[in-house]
């Protein structure tokens, strides 16, 4: 369904400052919708901050060359935070997807509004504007741009375009619709360039990254007459290869690449006991319910949780899980 978007030209109606947030671990979806915003805001007069929990990771600060994206904690207080008239989430419907962000928002005394496509999530308290069949937080931004009658900035396009390719996988993912591509004629129209983009997201990669990688498909293996693949990356990998836990990102799609591969998932190592899984389907299976049961979330093909266990432990939970949910939607 369309997002009706008078609720947020009433809210910015009505309010001078604005806090914008994202989930904690911002992916350039998180930070280019909050970017886009923004701009978009300060076009019309306001005064807008972005203060998140963490700071980006260092892969994509590229797409925030004014520095506009601020840590809490470090130079902003929660009370300087709650000064806003409207806190406004993107990306995220989730309470502990907020880090210390959470409480701040839950304490305000201020607006809430949440813009996000994600299916799982909390009751925000909150003016909630959710497509959850939008391929990215940052077409729904591009779209309320719009229906704040507000044009594109080229420092608008870039995060937002960024944000787009992204979550969809540079444009591979079935969620890609003709909205999509519409969507980024607009945003290259306004001085996004992709193949700059490109560059910088995806041809930048360390050898301690490549390296991790390969430790990871060799680590491949499948269960279930080779529906299900399985990867992933131990404490001694990221020792050994020197790469760090955002390297890990992507590397779950080479996995799901296997020929009759439904499902994949890929664990990697935290902290002792503690374990990250991103799961993904090509399949009509839905990997949602599986991440929701031990107490994750996201989209029927593409879904996240951390797991209390080791790489073991966390393997036989999810393929049990992964191993019902098959039989749920046989
Ligand atoms: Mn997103």
């Amino acid at each position: 369904m369309p997002i009706d978007w008078t609720p947020l030209r009433k809210l910015v109606a009505e309010c001078d400052s604005f806090a914008l947030t994202t989930h904690t671990r911002a992916d350039c979806d998180a930070v280019g919708s909050e970017l886009g915003l923004l701009y978009a805001l300060e076009a019309l007069g306001k005064r807008v901050r972005i203060i998140n929990a963490d700071a980006p990771p260092e892969h994509i600060r590229f797409l925030d060359p004014e520095g506009r994206v601020e840590v809490l904690g470090e130079g902003v207080s929660v009370s300087e935070v709650h000064q806003a008239d409207a806190h406004i989430v993107c990306d995220t419907s989730a309470w502990g997807q907020l880090g210390a962000m959470a409480d701040v928002i839950r304490t305000t005394p201020a607006q809430r509004c949440v813009i996000d496509h994600h299916q799982s999530g909390d009751d925000l308290d909150a003016i909630v504007l959710k497509d959850d069949t939008a391929e990215a937080t940052g077409r729904l931004i591009v779209e309320a741009t719009g229906a704040l009658g507000v044009e594109l900035s080229p420092k608008a396009a870039s995060p937002l375009f960024a944000a787009i390719a992204t979550d969809t996988g540079w444009f591979r993912f079935p969620s890609v619709t003709p909205t999509t591509y519409r969507t980024i004629a607009q945003l290259v129209e306004a001085g996004a360039n992709p193949s700059d983009l490109f560059q910088k997201l995806y041809d930048r990669n360390t050898a301690a990254r490549v390296r991790l990688h390969g430790r990871i498909m060799e680590s491949l293996s499948l269960e279930i007459d080779g529906r299900v693949a399985f990867g992933q990356a131990t404490d001694e990998d990221f020792d050994a290869t020197g790469a760090a836990q955002a390297d890990t990102e992507d590397v779950v799609n080479r996995l799901l690449s296997v020929e009759g591969v439904e499902v994949a998932v890929l664990i990697a190592a935290m902290e002792p006991g503690l374990t990250k899984c991103s799961l993904r389907s090509r399949s009509v299976v839905d990997v949602r319910p599986v991440a929701e049961k031990f107490g994750g979330g996201g989209h029927a093909k593409a879904a996240g949780v951390r797991y209390r266990g080791t790489i073991a432990e966390t393997r036989t939970a999810l393929l049990a899980a992964v191993k019902a949910q098959l039989q749920a939607q046989a």
